[in-house]
């Protein structure tokens, strides 16, 4: 008999799989009302509530949710009576036979898996986009799909043992999810595991823990073509993106900001010359590419104040991220941030906003923690968002207003979407979009 855990996309995902292949399971979730109840329509009932031991007798395989934590009983119980546990990606890896793409990384991993997927659809492949990313992996199967591309979190790797990936790529690795792992150093380990599976690993060789790593195909985020860059490194020389010695694009023909955009786009081309995708279909693709909303996303233009929502900013570097991309194209920036601060080092953060912000306006139960380290004349404090945007608008007649909380939501929001949204519709409250 097998056993779910988790209620969630994921377990509703599995359920769904294993009902349609008429496996037996069982499904249990600890919350007493998890809040995709009302999609479940499959037998048996789920049980709900606390974890209880006798869950696992008669058990053999269990698929494992990737929000529940291996410190939690029901995992330390499983590894007692040494039960296989699996992730939903390894059941799913299982099961198909076109090749599959795997990205990972501490940020931008949402932005490349929906860039590279568009390269190639405009190459005419058939592809299927998620895990981590809106649909769960095991939703995707279908016989006509040329490519899978999935993003992979840490949580996701963490149980998974086996998977048959063509290619992979861990984008950069920074502090994240601390509060899951017992040192920065086993999160580190969890988002190199991918390199495992790859048949071909794609190396970020500016990025000081994947640097070593032999690889099919290399890009350089630090963004200048060095002596030592060979013919199968997708790197920049002035204004050219080139993969090794031939011309990508120029960075005046992308549509995206940020110097860490290249960086997401270099992956993006490497993984596709990987596919030996045709140049054209990929510079295409990169040149209509607008990014994601809630990524660094351009809302509205209001006399001569840009908006920007950048709501996924949830840690402390996607945030330095975004800013040093808005710091560098405006002389006034407002920063509205605040939210769930998580354990990380903000000093970095507190410098860049010290010498080159103009003011900030902190909102959730962090706000004065965030304070702290900020000089007090910048300072402004706004108790929705609403009133930050508000604030926020009155404070520069020229230059930006970015979203980038550098904080979890669900102080003052369901998730990072809502927390965006809110920003947009307060925005558009201010005068209409242009
Ligand atoms: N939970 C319980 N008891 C349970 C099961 C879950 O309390 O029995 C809690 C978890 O602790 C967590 C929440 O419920 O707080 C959701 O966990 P879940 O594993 O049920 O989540 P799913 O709905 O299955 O969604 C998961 C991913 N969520 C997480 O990893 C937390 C989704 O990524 C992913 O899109 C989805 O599977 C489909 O693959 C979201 C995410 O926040 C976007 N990911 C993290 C991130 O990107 O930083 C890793
Ligand atoms: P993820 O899916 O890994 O969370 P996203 O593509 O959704 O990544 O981007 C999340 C945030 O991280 C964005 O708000 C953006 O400002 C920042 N970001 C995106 N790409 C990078 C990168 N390569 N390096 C650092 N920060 C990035």
């Amino acid at each position: 008999m097998k056993l779910i855990l988790g209620l969630g996309e994921t377990g509703l995902s599995v359920a769904k799989f294993l009902t349609a292949n008429n496996v037996e399971f069982k499904i249990a979730d600890s919350r007493i009302e998890p809040p995709l109840i009302s999609s479940y329509v499959y037998n048996p009932a789920p049980i709900l509530g606390d974890w209880k031991k006798d869950l696992l007798s008669g058990i053999d395989e269990v698929y494992i949710s990737p929000g529940i934590a291996k410190s939690e009983s029901i995992y330390v119980w499983l590894s007692e009576q040494e039960i296989p546990v699996v992730s939903d990606i390894e059941l799913f890896s299982r099961h198909v036979s076109s090749p599959i793409i795997g990205i990972t990384g501490s940020n931008g991993k949402s932005t490349v898996t929906k860039l590279f997927s568009e390269m190639i659809h405009n190459s005419g492949y058939k592809v299927a986009v998620g895990g981590n990313l809106g649909r769960p992996a095991l939703e995707l199967i279908s016989d006509d799909i040329d490519y899978y591309v999935l993003e992979l979190s840490s949580y996701q790797l963490d149980y998974t043992n086996e998977l048959n990936l063509f290619a992979g790529v861990v984008l950069n690795i920074t502090p994240d999810h601390l509060d899951r792992y017992d040192s920065f150093q086993s999160y580190v380990e969890s988002k190199l595991s991918i390199y495992k599976y790859c048949q071909n690993c794609v190396v970020n060789v500016s990025e000081e823990y994947t640097k070593g790593i032999t690889a099919s195909k290399y890009f350089n985020a630090e963004n200048k073509k060095q002596q030592k860059d060979i013919i199968n490194t997708v790197c920049l020389e002035g204004d050219n993106l080139l993969n090794g010695n031939s011309f990508l694009i120029k960075t005046d023909d992308i549509a995206l900001i940020g110097e860490h955009n290249i960086a997401n786009i270099m992956a993006a081309f490497a993984l596709g010359d990987l596919l030996k995708l045709p140049t054209g279909a990929m510079t295409k693709s990169v040149k209509e590419f607008k990014g994601l909303e809630h990524r660094l996303e351009r809302v509205a233009t209001i006399k001569n104040v840009e908006f920007f929502n950048d709501s996924k900013a949830t840690n402390v570097i996607s945030a330095i991220t975004a800013l040093h991309a808005i710091v560098n194209s405006y002389n006034q920036v407002v920063l509205i941030a605040g939210g769930i601060a998580k354990k990380e080092d903000y000093s970095e953060l507190y410098n860049l906003i010290n010498e080159r912000v103009s003011y900030v306006v902190l909102i959730g139960i962090s706000a004065d923690y965030l304070a702290e380290g900020i000089e007090t004349s910048k300072v402004k404090f706004a108790s929705s968002m609403s009133e930050a945007v508000n604030i926020a608008s009155k404070l520069i007649e020229n230059g930006a207003i970015l979203l980038s909380p550098a904080c979890a939501s669900f102080d003052m929001f369901d998730n990072f979407e809502k927390r965006g949204h809110e920003f947009k519709d307060s925005v558009r409250m201010l005068s209409p979009l242009s």
